[in-house]
Order: C-alpha cells, then sequence, then structure tokens
C-alpha cells in the first residue's frame, strides 16, 4: 500500500453543523494522506453515499480511502481497501472478499499484531495508546509500552491511535510511532487545516 503519515476517522458528532465532505477536504489540505469512513450508527444506505462522496473527494487529492467494518460498501464505493476490528470479520476472510485491496486491524495487545501480520493484514492499529471517549467499546489504554513493543516486533506498517492530541503526540513519536491517527482532536478542530498541519510538522519534526 502506499504509505502514509497522517491517518483520519470521520467521527460526525464532533462537529455538529458542518459538512461532513468539508471537514475531510480541510484534512486533507492539512496534510492527511489517508481517511477513514467510521460510521457504525446510520442506515447502511446512508454510509454508502458517504462513501461514494468520499471516494470521490479522496480521488480528487489521490488520498487513500478506507471503509470501517463494512465490506460490501468498501467494494461497492471501490474504495481503497478496509478497516477491521477484532470482532469484525476475520481477517483471512475479508482477505477473500477484497483480494489485493488493502486491509487494516485494530490491535490492543501484541499477540493480535503479530497473528495480523502473519495473516497478511497491510497495515495495523495500536491503541487505544491514551483514554478516549470516541470508541465506545474500546479496551483500557495500551500506553505507550504497546506502541514501544509493535515498533520493535512487526514489519507492516502501525499507526498510533487513542486519545491523541497536539499536546502528547510527541509521547507518542518518541515511543516509535511515525503514523498518528487521530479522530476528535482533528474533526472537532476549530481549525481542521490548521490542526492536521501542526501534526504534520511534529511528525516531520521526529
Ligand atoms: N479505534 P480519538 S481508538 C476508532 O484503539 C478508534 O483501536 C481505537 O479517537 C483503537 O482520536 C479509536 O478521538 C478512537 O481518541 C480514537
Amino acid at each position: 500500500m502506499k504509505d502514509f503519515r497522517l491517518y483520519a476517522i470521520t467521527g460526525e458528532q464532533f462537529h455538529p453543523g458542518r459538512d461532513m465532505l468539508d471537514v475531510m477536504e480541510q484534512a486533507i489540505l492539512g496534510g492527511v494522506d489517508i481517511i477513514q469512513l467510521r460510521d457504525k450508527k446510520s442506515p447502511k444506505a446512508e454510509v454508502l453515499a458517504k462513501a461514494k462522496a468520499l471516494r470521490k473527494l479522496t480521488s480528487r487529492y489521490d488520498v487513500t480511502f478506507i471503509v470501517n467494518d463494512y465490506v460490501d460498501i468498501a467494494l461497492e464505493a471501490d474504495a481503497d481497501g478496509i478497516h477491521l476490528g477484532q470482532g469484525d470479520m476475520p481477517l483471512t476472510e475479508a482477505r477473500r472478499l477484497v483480494g489485493s485491496k488493502i486491509i487494516g486491524i485494530s490491535t490492543h495487545a501484541i499477540e493480535e499484531a503479530l497473528l495480523a501480520e502473519s495473516q497478511g493484514a497491510d497495515y495495523i492499529g495500536v491503541g487505544p495508546v491514551y483514554r478516549t471517549a470516541t470508541k465506545e467499546d474500546v479496551v483500557d489504554p495500551v500506553t505507550e509500552a504497546y506502541v514501544r513493543e509493535v515498533a520493535h516486533a512487526i514489519q507492516i506498517p502501525f499507526v498510533a491511535i487513542g486519545g491523541i492530541k497536539l499536546h502528547n503526540v510527541d509521547q507518542v513519536l518518541m515511543a516509535g510511532a511515525t503514523r498518528i491517527c487521530a479522530v476528535s482532536e482533528i474533526v472537532g478542530s476549530s481549525n481542521v487545516k490548521g490542526t492536521c498541519e501542526a501534526f504534520i510538522s511534529k511528525l516531520e519534526a521526529k
């Protein structure tokens, strides 16, 4: 897969009254190079419509586009890939359905990371590094220790996620992360583009 540095995930609850596509375009203009549509609440027809709109936007900027959980929507919208949680469809089954598309999977312990790698995941999520209210069913924070562990043990790309803000991202980079994902800090910002630019500066200063 094309490598990436700054990963944004949709979170419409953080920007009431603002258009999701506008927010994501600002994120792209600020330096986000991969976007995930994560919408576990809307009816599937709506999720599909959002996926198609985001596909159009991301194609215009050559940004990677991932759909959370829904393999069928990822295929129909021609996303670049899917992102799975530990409780979603098994990776091996997803691989049969999506072929060479990107498969990412959330991991919360080194055993999950090693298994994902051995099963052919293209990248893994590593988190939640810190406490977050964004994901409802999330496990306890894995802390920077898990980032450090993965940085030493895993060859495929990994992205640190969960409670990452401009004020604590340096610690995550120090632990060995080279790719960062933030939801509330990016899409909840009153200056989405500026926030992304600030994350990029920190990633570049590493
Ligand atoms: N996945 P915020 S944590 C979507 O640990 C998601 O797998 C996580 O949101 C994981 O940047 C998370 O607002 C939410 O904390 C991240």
